[in-house]
């Protein structure tokens, strides 16, 4: 008998209260991942005709992604808000207003990706509500450092559908095996590999990154040795990395002078994970992801992922 997802439930500090949680990511990665392979014969690529919080136009697939997280994360009766990269405000569940988590998910994430029949994912991560549990859940719930996290992980729809998470202790990933419809446990404590694998960035901004980052990638380059890799799509470049070691890196630059990506919906879940995997994540030289106190829900942050040699190589 494989170990399946379930067995979540008995590993990590936190695995018994985020079995549900975790089991509903897993529901919501079968029905994004349904939805993805059936998109083209059902009019649902394409754009929504509407933009999110950033001001980026969403994809259908997008919105309905988000519907389908949302609902699964109801159904779980473990949370009481959802906050969504494609949702101006937290989503508060009426129905379980007085449960104790809060989820963050970007929903579908790279999906720019999906015109060229790419790799995308879902990203996610668990906090432990601060407000009373007889309040209404407020946006402060979900302003939490990555210390506060209490679990974390990614869905991978590529070639296999994979769910990768960590409840506090190692990171496992987990493919779905069609053939019995569930997830079974394939990576075992994901360690990223502490030399060599690949630098992945989108390295036509480099004339644009700000605070020497070109020089310095150039001169790790040089040391390292490593090679190259960038799907563009976060979730796929961060496997990768994990399971190959070196660094994902997504820089500030003239035009996200913050860097691009999210603070509460990536750098955190994905630094997490990293940090689990016994890498590093940091957002600057000297400055964990991790350690961040938030301010904003949709904050964003530069992001440094990666083996302890690739970073420190890096960033000095
Ligand atoms: P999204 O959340 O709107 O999909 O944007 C995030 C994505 C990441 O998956 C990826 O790392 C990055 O944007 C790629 O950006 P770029 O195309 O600028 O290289
Ligand atoms: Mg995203």
């Amino acid at each position: 008998m494989p170990a399946t997802l379930n067995r979540i439930a008995k590993e990590g500090v936190n695995g018994s209260a985020m079995m549900p949680i975790i089991q509903g990511v897993g529901r919501a990665g079968i029905e994004i991942s349904a939805l993805l392979r059936g998109a083209v014969f059902r009019d649902a690529l394409g754009v929504a005709g509407s933009e999110n919080i950033q001001g980026e136009q969403q994809q259908k697939i997008d919105v309905l992604s988000d519907d389908i997280f949302l609902d699964e994360m109801r159904s779980t009766g473990y949370v009481c808000a959802v906050g969504s990269e494609e949702q101006e405000e937290l989503l508060v569940i009426d129905e379980y207003a007085d449960a104790d988590w809060l989820v963050l998910v970007d929903p579908l994430d790279g999906s720019s990706n999906l015109d060229i029949d790419g790799p995308v994912g879902t990203i996610f991560s668990v906090v432990k509500r601060k407000t009373a549990n007889s309040e209404s859940p407020h946006v402060s719930d979900t302003l939490q450092s990555g210390r506060e996290v209490v679990a974390a992980g990614y869905v991978l729809y590529g070639p296999s559908l994979m769910l990768v998470c960590s409840v506090g202790e190692g990171v496992h990933g987990y493919t779905f095996n069609p053939a019995v419809a569930r997830f079974e446990l394939s990576h075992p404590d994901m360690r990223i590999p502490t030399s060599g694998g690949y630098y992945s960035v989108n390295e036509a901004n480099a004339d644009k990154w700000l605070d020497g980052v070109g020089d310095k990638l150039e001169s790790m380059k040089s040391t390292t040795g490593l090679g190259m890799r960038y799907v563009g799509s976060m979730v796929a470049d961060m496997h990768r990395t994990l399971l190959k070691g070196g660094i994902f890196l997504y820089p500030a630059d003239e035009k996200n002078r913050s860097g691009k990506l999210r603070l509460l919906y990536e750098a955190i879940p994905m630094g997490f994970l990293m940090e689990k995997a016994g890498g590093k994540a940091y957002m600057s030289a000297g400055v964990a992801v991790l350690d961040v106190e938030p301010n904003d829900l949709h904050q964003r942050v530069p992001v440094y992922l990666g083996s302890a040699s690739a970073t420190d190589s890096l960033l000095g």
